[in-house]
């Protein structure tokens, strides 16, 4: 059989990703903009327990900051407004223009809107404010996760607020600048058990240092990467937008990995191992899998990258 994408798609179909994600997700799409609102900041309040969101740097900040301070001088009643047309993806000026941001801008957002409701500048949730059953379920669910599992469902909570860009016709993105690629006398190497392929290897060395260019060199220009829960993203200048706008200062942490052939002279790979994100640094490691598969000339044709159903499966090399 030929290998295409969606054959591609299928590699390593005994990884058990955390289904648990986008099953939470959808139950939280049900609920009204209110209980998403409340849910959101209760989650917020359980998660800071136990770890805590780095401050976003300036740079990050700078786009958000008109959007900001517009939202500060509202009366708590404006400001609630806002929070509930975000949530309900209203056509406004101010939802396009949080659907035309990165998705680091918008945490960066919400992450100075949470201070400030702290603070008690902006309208927080009420004193005594109690759930509905729903939520609270919802909230339940959350809560029996992992904490990679709920970061990563709290993010896509923010994702997917605001007016869909998609729905402005023509607009334009708004992402951070790129961060210069790390000095190559503080780049480390990864080991990874079990993996002597360079092209893997490279892969997780360019990602942690953020030289993007030379790490989309590893790709086919037919190639694909498909990140979790998500679907592929193909061809180059694509995939190294999305490695400019969503993948800096993340750090790859491989463990174990297997390589077997498979159709066509390709090569296969499954490597498990820790992502932590700039968010939460070491506080936060995700346990990840990573599935490429590779030309006969070693470029990157495909690779998934998949949030683990549990620690278990970070031992799961199995085809
Ligand atoms: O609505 O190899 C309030 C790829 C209340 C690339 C609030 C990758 C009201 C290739 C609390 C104020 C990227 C795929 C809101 C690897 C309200 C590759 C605020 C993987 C919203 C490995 C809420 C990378 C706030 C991965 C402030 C897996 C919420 C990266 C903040 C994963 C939530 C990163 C934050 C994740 C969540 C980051 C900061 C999951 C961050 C999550």
């Amino acid at each position: 059989m030929p290998i295409t994408l969606d054959s591609a798609r299928g590699i390593f179909p005994k990884t058990l990703s955390a289904d648990a994600v986008p099953a939470t997700v959808a139950r939280f799409n049900q609920l009204s903009a209110e209980d998403q609102l409340a849910w959101i900041w209760f989650a917020y309040l359980e998660m800071g327990k136990t770890i805590t969101i780095a401050a976003p740097g300036a740079a990050r900040m700078q786009f958000a900051e008109e959007t900001l301070k517009q939202i500060r001088s509202m009366t708590f009643q404006e400001q609630t407004q806002v929070m509930y047309d975000l949530a309900n993806h209203a056509d406004t000026p101010l939802c396009r223009t949080y659907g035309t941001w990165s998705t680091n801008i918008k945490l960066g957002f919400w992450y100075q809107l949470g201070q400030w409701m702290e603070e008690g500048a902006v309208a927080p949730i009420p004193a005594g404010y109690e759930l509905s059953a729903n939520a609270t379920a919802v909230l339940d669910a959350l809560k029996g996760l992992d904490q990679g599992q709920q970061i990563t469902a709290l993010r896509s909570s923010v994702v997917n607020m605001g007016f869909e860009p998609d729905k402005s016709g023509e607009y334009s993105r708004v992402a951070e600048p790129a961060v210069p690629p790390q000095d190559m006398a503080q780049r480390s190497k990864v080991a990874i058990e079990g993996i002597t392929n360079a092209t893997v290897l490279n892969y997780m060395d360019n990602l942690n240092a953020n030289d993007f260019d030379v790490l989309i060199d590893l790709f086919a220009p037919d190639g694909a990467l498909q990140p979790p829960f998500q679907r592929p993203i193909v061809g180059r200048e694509a995939i190294l937008r999305f490695f400019r706008e969503e993948c800096q200062d993340l750090k790859l942490l491989p463990e174990r990995g297997v390589a077997e052939p498979a159709d066509d002279g390709y090569t296969q790979v499954k490597v498990t191992g820790k992502v932590q994100t700039p968010w939460f640094g070491a506080a936060v490691g995700m346990n990840m899998a990573w599935r490429f598969l590779l030309t006969p000339d070693n470029k990157i044709f495909f690779v998934a990258i998949d949030l683990l159903a549990s620690p278990k499966e970070l031992l799961n090399l199995m085809r």
